[in-house]
């Protein structure tokens, strides 16, 4: 009998590069889907066609209940969130409840469905669970790198309501003895990214203004550094996590630092333009707190999961930015307005 999973956030990043794997290794997967005519499920469906989908929301508890009752999933992983982190100061409750609530409603939705007792019972046939939790929690950094044990200070809304998810994942494994496991990750991007994400924000620039589309770039903090890995590595490690005898949080990144400056200086140089004829620093695109530097101690990871990151931050940098270069001479071709958000 082949596994079956559930994942909230399929039609971001993360979901459309995981539901890719957990099919590939013979999973049947369903993607909660919210929202009345949610335009991005088509996106998802053409990459992934094998894919089931279920209405849900993680404001509405009773719907994450009818799904998991529904999907009877072996691996429920909780990528849904409002990720970008400058939302987060404009929409704080908003993003509070999505992104901190949001994953005690997954929670309880898996006792409810699980029977309230069952999660105590022996451990076998119960549903594992997933939390995206994120390196925005370490925020003003305790020590360098970041461990499993580096304490906790977030400069966002956005991180605080992760720190809560983060928490409470914890709590239910110990309370519960449910199988929960955090997956507390670094950056990670891709082709996918949402275009207001820094580096996707770069890449499509680049291509735009190399097709003569763009004359400028306006950017916030250059001097942020952050450790950059790709999405497709990342998700392979979620799936690990939830195949050990033990649940346990585990922190993925490269272990490789970078600044915004550097991010921009790689993707004009692939198209062999100086990045500083065109970039200028935008004081609205600085945040009210910032997260200066990020930078990941795996060691956990790589030495209990056998998990290691494969392509550098340039390789990284350079695959956005030849993507961006097709996919915008693609739009040009055929006279369609630009959609960023196409895969
Ligand atoms: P993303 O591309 O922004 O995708 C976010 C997903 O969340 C979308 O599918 C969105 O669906 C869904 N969502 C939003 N509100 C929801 C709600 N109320 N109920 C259910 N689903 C909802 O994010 P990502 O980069 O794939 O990241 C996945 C997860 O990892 C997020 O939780 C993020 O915070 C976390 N994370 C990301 C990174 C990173 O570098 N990418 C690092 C650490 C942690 P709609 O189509 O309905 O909007
Ligand atoms: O790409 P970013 O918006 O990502 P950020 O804030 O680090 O958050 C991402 O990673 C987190 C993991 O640490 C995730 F939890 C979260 O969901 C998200 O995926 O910004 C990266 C850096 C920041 O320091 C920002 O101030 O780039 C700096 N930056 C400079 N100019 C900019 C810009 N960021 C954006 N988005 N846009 C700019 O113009």
């Amino acid at each position: 009998m082949s596994k079956r999973a559930l994942i909230t956030g399929i039609t971001g990043q993360d979901g459309s590069y995981l539901a890719e794997h957990l099919l590939a290794q013979g999973y049947q997967v369903w993607g909660l889907i919210r929202g009345q005519a949610n335009p991005r499920k088509s996106r998802i469906s053409r990459l992934a066609s094998d894919l089931s989908f279920v209405d849900g929301d993680l404001m509405d508890q009773t719907s994450l209940v009818s799904a998991l009752d529904l999907v009877q999933p072996d691996e429920v992983y909780n990528l849904g969130a409002i990720s970008f982190v400058p939302m987060s100061w404009q929409q704080a409750e908003l993003v509070t409840e999505i992104n901190g609530a949001g994953v005690l409603r997954m929670l309880e939705a898996i006792r409810i469905v699980s029977g309230l007792s069952q999660s105590r019972a022996d451990g076998s046939g119960r549903m594992r669970f997933y939390q995206a939790s994120s390196s925005e929690m370490f925020g003003k950094v305790a020590e360098t790198p970041q461990s499993e044990t580096t304490r906790f200070h977030p400069r966002s809304p956005y991180g605080v309501a992760k720190a809560y998810g983060h928490f409470i994942t914890r709590n239910y494994r110990e309370s519960f003895d449910l199988y929960g496991v955090s997956g507390i990750l670094f950056n990670h991007e891709s082709p996918r990214r949402g275009a207001e994400f820094v580096t996707r924000k770069i890449s499509l620039a680049v291509a735009q203004i190399k097709l003569g589309l763009q004359d400028k770039l306006a950017l916030g903090n250059l001097d942020a550094v952050r450790d950059w890995g790709f999405a497709g590595d990342y998700v392979k490690a979620m799936h690990l996590m939830l195949q050990q005898d033990e649940p346990a949080d585990y922190v993925i990144g490269t272990g490789v630092m970078h600044s915004v400056r550097d991010a921009v200086r790689i993707a004009f140089d692939a198209v062999d333009l100086n990045w500083q004829d065109y970039v200028y620093i935008d004081p609205a695109l600085v945040r009210p707190a910032e997260v200066e530097t990020l930078c990941a101690d795996s060691g956990m990871a790589r030495a209990a999961l056998d998990w290691a990151p494969t392509v550098t931050f340039e390789e990284l940098m350079r695959m956005m930015v030849e993507a961006d270069l097709r996919q915008v001479s693609r739009e040009v071709q055929y006279g369609d307005l630009l959609l960023a958000g196409n895969w």
